[in-house]
């Protein structure tokens, strides 16, 4: 039955978009099995690192003697300076309060410590039901560091599957500091030398298989500097063409590309040192030209980057573009690159990933984006509506299925 107004039609988005199932394609979250790198509660969602940033904008001790102050220490300044001395309407500190707010805490009493209180009752394999339960996330995918001693523990020792968690394989000190991480290769039994010979390129690829393989990997990932180039005489341009790109058309799985960060512009900070730079879309166009048989996920973190990946986007049914990545995880931008890529892409794209570093943030992270997404179909189902054009709520539940997690399983089976 076709929708007959405006007034439907902006219930019937919102119900869609707000019952939706999502998959995530992109989170630094953890299934339980891996322990306490899963970070959850209160204190964490206060020292995530985008609060770190801003609190530091107010602060003037050393960096060290922050790091050097106990969670729960850091959690109090952050409280205080960017809450209680300011309010706290940047996107990050907001996404503390919706999530507060959405497990049905009173912010306006500003108790932190009865919202520690909260969290001391729980358990956090309960917690994680809940926050998955809230969310509305069916599934999220990890990011997964083999070269992380940590994580390498679990998958060799106590890894349990959870189907509300799937595993990419991240592979940024391989192709960012092969010079730094040969020699682990080595010691892990794979016959390489730092020079990339054809026994050394052989091994990464076994290496790339044997880990792909024991993740069940649903793609591989990396995070690359502005100055990224293919073709290029560098160890992570061979790499990647020798080896990834590959064992990735072998496995039939897309390569991730997280392109423009300026890796620790600021020390000091740690993981709230890094910036954004401007990429090369041209690499992207050579990649997805010469290598039409590799499927490749694409987000860029410069604002200046949009159009153009748009448009390329456009050119090659090898390429999916992703999320709004980081910096670019803002109400205001969010909204002109949603409207962006409706506009060149239509239902082709997977608008959103959450990037999640603390379980409680999927709350947050998917009701902000969930909004501003509904905001935008709405505005262009309208003007589908004032052309003549009718639109059944099936039509408007199969779009908002797509986009929400259809279109990155699509991509990830797609076989070329
Ligand atoms: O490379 C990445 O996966 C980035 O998302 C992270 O390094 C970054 O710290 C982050 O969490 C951004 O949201
Ligand atoms: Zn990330």
């Amino acid at each position: 039955m076709a929708i007959k107004g405006v007034e439907e039609l902006r219930a019937v988005v919102d119900t869609a978009v707000t019952e939706v199932k999502i998959t995530d394609v992109h989170t630094h979250l953890y299934a339980p099995c891996f322990g306490d790198m899963l970070l959850w509660g209160v204190d964490e969602l206060l020292t995530y690192h985008y609060l770190v940033a801003e609190v530091f904008r107010w602060v003037d001790m050393p960096y060290q003697d922050f790091w050097n102050m106990s969670k729960k220490e850091q959690a109090d300044l952050i409280w205080k300076t960017l809450f209680i001395d300011n309010s706290p309407y940047s996107e990050a500190c907001r996404g503390v309060l919706t999530v507060l707010n959405k497990l049905g805490l009173d912010t306006g009493k500003r108790d932190l410590e009865a919202y520690r209180q909260y969290f001391a009752g729980k358990t956090m394999e309960e917690y994680v039901d809940q926050v998955f339960e809230i969310s509305g996330v069916k599934e999220a995918v990890m990011t997964n560091d083999p070269f992380d001693d940590n994580e390498r523990k679990v998958w060799f020792e106590s890894y349990k599957a959870d189907p509300r968690f799937e595993a990419a394989l991240r592979i940024d000190p391989l192709l960012n500091t092969w010079d730094q991480v040969w020699t682990r290769l080595k010691e892990w039994g794979y016959n390489v030398e730092e020079e990339l010979n054809p026994t050394t390129l052989k091994e990464i690829r076994r290496f790339l298989s044997e880990w792909a393989n024991r993740m069940q990997a649903v793609y591989m990932a990396v995070s690359l500097p502005p100055t990224f180039e293919v073709p290029e005489n560098s160890s992570r341009a061979v790499i990647i063409e020798e080896c990834v790109l590959p064992v990735c058309r072998e496995l039939n799985i897309p390569l991730a590309m997280m392109i423009g960060v300026k890796k620790l512009i600021n020390p000091g900070l740690i993981l709230a040192g890094d910036s954004v730079g401007k990429g090369s879309i041209d690499t992207v166009e050579y990649l997805c030209t010469n290598y039409p048989y590799n499927k490749f996920m694409v987000t860029m973190l410069s604002r200046e980057n949009q159009h153009e990946l748009c448009v390329v986007v456009r050119k090659f049914r090898n390429l999916m573009v992703f999320g709004c990545w980081w910096f670019l995880n803002n109400p205001s931008i969010i909204d002109e690159m949603t409207r962006m890529r409706f506009e060149l892409l239509g239902v082709s794209v997977i608008p959103q990933h959450s990037d999640a570093r603390v379980l409680d943030q999927l709350i947050y992270k998917w009701a902000h984006s969930r909004r501003i997404i509904a905001d935008v179909l709405f505005d262009k189902y309208k003007d589908l509506m004032e052309t003549g054009w009718k639109i059944d709520k099936s039509d408007i539940r199969r779009d908002v299925e797509k986009l929400f997690g259809q279109n990155f399983w699509d991509f990830v089976n797609k076989k070329l």
